[in-house]
This record gives C-alpha cells, structure tokens and sequence, in this order.
C-alpha cells in the first residue's frame, strides 16, 4: 500500500472486562496498584487438576449488560465481549444511524470460543438425548457471533468478521480492523478480542501441553514473566475492545483521541505448533515490519507492552527485542502485564492494546509483577513491582501464538492530533 495514502487512524473509545475488574477503571487501578487477579478455580471443582488457578473475571453480572432473553443465547466470551463493546463505543459517544451504519464495522475474535458450553451441551447429548440440546447451542459457541452479536447491538452493518489466532487474535483483530478503515472500506471499527475459557477440557488440554503453571499454592505469585523461577502461564478470561476510527471522522465529531494506530505487521514463524524458533526470527521480522509501517522511528519507541506470558518463551521474546533495538533495548522500559491478568488468551491482544493506548495517553507505564529474580537471560527493564511515570511517543504491543502466529502493533501518542 503506499505509505504517503494511507489514512491515519485513531483511537476514541476503551472497553474491558478483566480479572482485575469490570471495566477500565477499575483494570487499570489494579494494574497501577501492582495488583494480581489470578486466584483458585471457582468455574468447575478443580481440585483434583494439576492447574488449580486462573484469571477469573469476579462479579460478573451478563444481566446488566445484556437482556435476560438474549443471554442464553451467548456463550460466557460473547457476554464478556458485548459487554466491554459496550463500554468503549459509551466511551467514544459514537451514535450508529442509518447515514453511518454501512461504514461503522465489527472485527471482535477469540482463540478458544464457546469452549464451556460444548462442554456442557455434549454432557446433556449424552445423558439426556439430542432433543435437549439448545437451539441456541452453535450460535452460543462459535467464535464470530462475538462480532455478530455487537453488530446486532449497536446496527454496526459494515465489514463484519473476525481473527482466531490464539493469543494474537487480539493484535490480529485490531490490525485487520486498521487496514479495512485504511482501505477506505469503513469509517470507524469496533476491534478487540474475548475469551472466557476456564472449563475443563481447556484446562486438561493446556496442562497436558505442560503450558500451564503449577504454582497453585500461591496464585497471585504464579504468573512471573521473565523471572527465573516461571513455570508457565496461567488462563484468564475477559475482553478487551477499542473505538478505531479515521482521524478526521474522529476529529468532525469532537472525539476524545487517546492515541494513532500507527502501524501493524503480522507474519508467521513457519516452524512449530507450540514454540517460536529459538533465534526469534518471525518475530523479529513482524516487530521491524510494525515500526516500519508506523513510520516512526525506533528511538521514538518508549515502551513496550510484551507478550511474555510466564513461560520459557520470555527469554527469546527478549532477545528478540535486543535484536530489533541493539543497544537501545537496554533503555526502553517493558512490562509484561500478565503478570498481573494472566494470559487472557484471544482476548489478551485486546486489553494489551487498551493497556498501551492508556500507557501514551496517560503518561503511565504499568509494571511487571512477580519478578524477584530475573532470569539472567531477561535483563532488560521490565518496570519491577511499581507502574513508572514517563511521557512516550509511541509503543509496540506484542503477541505471539500458538501455531506460530506474530502480530505486532505500533501505537503513537496523540497531542494534538496533528
Ligand atoms: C503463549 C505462547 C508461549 C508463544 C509462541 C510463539 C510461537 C509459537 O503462551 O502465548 S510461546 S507459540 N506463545
């Protein structure tokens, strides 16, 4: 695409429901406050599991967001995504009419779905008869009624899908929501991802992957990226939406503009279902390709919102960012906030993006918890313990995911939408 055509896009509007609270508020006090949201499995009895602890969302209520007869239509990630929608379009006061509607679109994804609810529908096939099976039950699960249900809420009648790419369907959603707005293919899009998949299937089958930590003694101590004591990462579940729209759409309406869009790349590692190559070399290329895109240049990157999500992994996510920086890698502070989530899986993509946009807005860098001893290997600056106050001009947010999936984002500060 030509670099100098390209329409610049904003972000206008945040919406999140995470394990550290209902909506953004409340996550980002817990995030500045160092706060842990991992704590024992309350969704199913866990107890004889290897993987007793998760990230779960507390005092979630579908009911005040969504009405009683549509609730049983949705599985928990649907309730959760339509939810966070719904704070970030009340927070871009971004009104669909008739005159907009067909340029206002919905790119929501998760990497899992309706995992819970297959759960539970196959249990009642089994023991009571296809007949007992709700008429809802696909429309519940499967990963685009995320997007088709926010549609449906808010008459969003633009371009309408969705990622699912794991833990980077968050990055993968927003990016793809950046190209169609910069294809001219819509206005503004509601981008994020969601994910609630605490169920038993899902925590069997990650804990036989040996992805999952142990730590069950002590949850809010479990997920420690970049420390050498980690032993993987644990499951949240929530979601995380943002308000896209084009700078000058944005600016017609008096938009609050929290930061740009820069710039997205994505690629693939081509090379294993469950790990990144040990040099980094995918996710080298999608972080130059990002910075690239955004046409910033490196030493205006000021923070970086890693993917490091507690696992061996850390360690080549941090040469890979020695890689793409050199020496300046030693001096741009990078935080891992699933220490304090946990991995939200297709939803950690969303609120990453929501955590760095509130990083450039508000001039305040999240920390790192948990970590107490590095590993020699991660010797960057990760913000220990305490969030750091520091004006940045733009940010990357990482994910990489199973299947060897990379997204990267570049996301600029805003001073005066210049
Ligand atoms: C995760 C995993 C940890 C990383 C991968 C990159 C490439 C294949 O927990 O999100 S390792 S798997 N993603």
């Amino acid at each position: 695409m030509d670099q100098v055509a390209k329409r610049r896009i904003v972000i206008t509007g945040l919406g999140t429901m995470t394990p550290l609270g209902l909506g953004v508020t409340k996550t980002w006090e817990g995030l500045c406050q160092g706060r842990s949201g991992i704590g024992p499995i309350t969704r199913f009895d866990a107890s004889n599991y290897p993987v007793r602890i998760a990230g779960e969302v507390k005092d979630f209520n579908p009911g005040d967001f969504i009405p009683k007869k549509d609730i049983k239509k949705m599985d928990t990630f649907i309730h959760l995504a339509v939810a966070a929608s719904q704070e970030a379009m009340d927070d871009a006061k971004l009104k669909i009419t008739p005159e907009n509607a067909d340029r206002i679109g919905v790119y929501v994804g998760a990497g899992i779905g309706g995992l819970p609810a297959i759960e539970h529908y196959h249990k009642v096939l089994m023991e009571r008869g296809p007949e007992r099976v709700s008429p809802f039950f696909i429309p519940m699960v499967i990963i685009n009624l995320a997007s088709g249900q926010i549609a449906i809420r808010f008459g969003a009648k633009g371009p309408n899908s969705c990622a699912v790419t794991a833990c980077a369907t968050g990055n993968h959603c927003l990016g793809d929501g950046l190209r169609i707005i910069q294809r001219n293919e819509a206005d503004a899009m509601i981008v994020g991802g969601a994910e609630a998949a605490i169920c038993s299937t899902s925590i069997a089958g990650f804990a036989a992957a040996k992805a999952l930590s142990r730590r069950n003694d002590e949850p809010e101590r479990a997920s420690r990226p970049f420390d050498k004591d980690r032993d993987g990462f644990v499951i949240g579940e929530g979601a995380g939406v943002l308000i896209i729209e084009e700078l000058e759409h944005a600016r017609r309406r008096g938009a609050r503009i929290y930061a740009e869009v820069a710039g997205y790349a994505m690629n693939s590692d081509a090379y294993h279902i469950t790990a990144p190559p040990d040099d980094g070399s995918g996710a080298i290329t999608c972080m130059e390709q990002a910075i690239k895109d955004a046409q910033v240049a490196k030493s205006d990157i000021g923070y970086i919102n890693a993917h490091a999500t507690s696992t061996f992994a850390d360690k080549i996510e941090t040469a890979v960012i020695k890689q793409v920086f050199g020496e300046q890698a030693y001096s741009i502070p990078i935080s891992s906030t699933k220490s304090m989530t946990g991995h939200l899986l297709g939803a950690a993509g969303g609120i990453e993006a929501v955590f760095t946009t509130l990083a450039l807005y508000k001039g305040l860098l999240p920390p790192t918890i948990n970590l107490d001893h590095a590993d020699p290997e991660c010797d960057l600056d990760y913000i220990p313990a305490k969030p750091r106050e520091k004006s940045v001009k733009a940010a990357i947010s990482n994910a990489f995911g199973f299947g060897g999936v990379n997204a990267c984002l570049v996301l600029k500060r805003v001073d005066d939408a210049s």
